[in-house]
């Protein structure tokens, strides 16, 4: 069976999200970011994985797989039928690349990780600065559009939303862009994406109570 290395509502929470669309099971496995844990086996996460960060996912034949963009289309290729990704050969798989990256590189680590990761000091000014010429991308895209690649929902939607949710946390309120907001709304209403976010939520309750 895979494995989902992950921290509760971080970037892994696109991962579970496709894994539910997809509807392959995975054993899932917290860690504590702060202290490089896993939880479950009270270990030291660099041992999955030297970069320290989720998601991890472990395939069948025991290989791990890191980054978003990666492990997303993986986990999407493993039910072609679900259509999380359009296929290896068809244009819009690169599209789907696209926005990935795009999501990765310039909401992701650009805004959200220093965000959570870094004091304030002064540093976090420029990138609060651009996330709204960058937030008016896929803004101004999703304007006429339900999705962000053809009709129908994608794993670049998944970790989208996941962006969409950390961003009201970081203190960006959407509602600015109406689109985003109803967007983030609308795909809050599939059962695999409220799902996923509530069995976070509430693990990431009990670590704030433990
Ligand atoms: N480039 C990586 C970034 C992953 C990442 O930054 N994950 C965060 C959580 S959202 C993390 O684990 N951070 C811990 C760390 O970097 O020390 C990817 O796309 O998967």
């Amino acid at each position: 069976m895979l494995q989902l290395y992950f921290s509760p509502m971080a970037c892994s929470l696109a991962s579970r999200i496709a894994l539910m669309e997809a509807g392959v099971d995975a054993r899932y496995h917290q860690v504590h970011l702060s202290t490089k844990t896993v939880v479950d086996a009270d270990s030291d996460f660099r041992g999955i994985s030297s970069k320290g960060a989720v998601p991890v996912l472990v395939l069948e034949n025991g290989e791990r797989l890191t980054e978003c963009a990666a492990v997303l289309q993986y986990i999407a290729d493993l039910n072609p039928e679900r259509g999380l990704a359009p296929r290896p050969g068809d244009a819009d798989r690169y599209r789907l690349q696209e926005w990935l990256s795009f999501i990765g590189a310039e909401i992701h680590k650009a805004f959200l990780f220093p965000t959570f990761w870094y004091k304030d000091d002064g540093s976090l000014a420029k990138p609060r600065a651009r996330i709204a010429q960058t937030l008016s991308v896929p803004s101004a895209h999703l304007a006429d559009r339900e999705f962000l690649i053809g009709h129908s929902f994608t794993v670049a939607d998944a970790y989208l939303t996941w962006a969409l949710l950390l961003l009201r946390t970081a203190g960006v309120d959407i509602a600015q862009w109406p689109s985003l907001s109803a967007f983030s709304e609308r795909m809050q209403k599939r059962p695999a994406v409220r799902e996923a976010i509530a069995t976070e939520m509430a693990l990431r309750k009990m670590v704030a109570t433990a």
